[in-house]
């Protein structure tokens, strides 16, 4: 497929989505995020991917929703084609890793997008925030089941009411990101975070993934009995044997289910 609005490579075991709409700050178009679930769909067919990172520019991972391609939209046209929000649940779906390397902006649907991914990397110029508001709307992706579960009410509502914008080290702060980096070193703090993850038992990595997921889907107890099936069940594993067999032989781990 020949992408029009991002941009995929690979590094390593890594597949990289690049957003690449510059003139609208990666606005983020029904083709665009088509383009992100097509990208995902074959990263995730590939036995040569483990993790795969998304990232935007220098000035914004993403300003948010394409704000021109919705403003004529009427309730017919958003309800009955499900436009807009048809094609945003992929990243979500995804079972291998997926982190969000962010500079600049991440707004709106863009702060959405960031927050569906795994973990969020964070460049020191990063800038969060759900100004729906100022635009006569109010997140449509996540932002206000996500951000709270996130950094909790008091400041989901802050954004979410005043239109502010978060910088990085506030979202560090807040738990919205996992780690806080140089402008000029985020793409590849979040590729060796990828290829880290990449090179371990793809079968774990994803049993991790959806024990942990469970966390913000079920009660406490649900969620340990989840986890400790799962557990039990990683014992099925050649991996298992291998990481446990390396560790006592003091010898690197060969997993065969990468
Ligand atoms: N949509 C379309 N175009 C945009 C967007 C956007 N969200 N953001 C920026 N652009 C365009 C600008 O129109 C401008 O284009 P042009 O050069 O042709 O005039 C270009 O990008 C550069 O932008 P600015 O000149 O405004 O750059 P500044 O550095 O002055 O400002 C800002 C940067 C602060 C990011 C500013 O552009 C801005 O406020 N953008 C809008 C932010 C916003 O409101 N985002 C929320 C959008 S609504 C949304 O995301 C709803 C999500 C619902 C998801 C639904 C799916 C489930």
């Amino acid at each position: 497929m020949n992408y029009e609005n991002i941009v995929v490579e690979t590094r390593g075991r890594v597949g990289l989505i690049t957003l690449n709409r510059p003139k609208a700050l990666n606005a983020l178009n029904d083709t665009l995020v088509d383009e992100i679930g097509h990208a995902l769909d074959g990263f995730e067919a590939s036995e040569d991917i483990g993790a795969v990172v998304i990232t935007g520019s220098e000035k914004a991972f993403a300003a948010g929703a394409d704000i021109g391609a919705m403003a004529s939209f009427s309730y017919m046209d958003a309800y009955k084609g499900d436009y807009i929000t048809r094609n945003w649940e992929r990243v979500r779906s995804c079972r291998k890793p997926v982190i969000a390397a962010v500079a600049g902006f991440a707004l709106g649907g863009g702060c959405e997008l960031a927050m569906m991914c795994d973990m969020i990397i964070a460049a020191d110029t990063a800038k969060f925030g759900q100004p729906e508001v100022k635009l006569g709307i109010l997140p449509g992706a996540g932002g206000t089941q996500r951000l709270p579960r996130a950094v909790g009410k008091a400041k989901a509502m802050d954004l979410c009411l005043t239109a502010r914008f978060m910088d990085a080290e506030e979202a560090e702060r807040a738990g919205l990101v996992s780690r806080v980096v140089p402008a000029e070193k985020v793409l590849d703090e979040a590729l060796a975070a990828a290829e880290t993850i990449a090179g371990y038992s793809l079968p774990v990595v994803m049993m991790i993934k959806e024990s942990v997921n469970r966390a913000f889907e079920s009660s406490l107890s649900e969620g340990l009995l989840f986890e400790r099936r799962v557990f039990h069940s990683a014992f099925a594993l050649d991996d298992q044997k291998e990481g446990m067999a390396a560790f006592v032989a003091k010898r690197k781990p060969a997993f065969k289910h990468r």
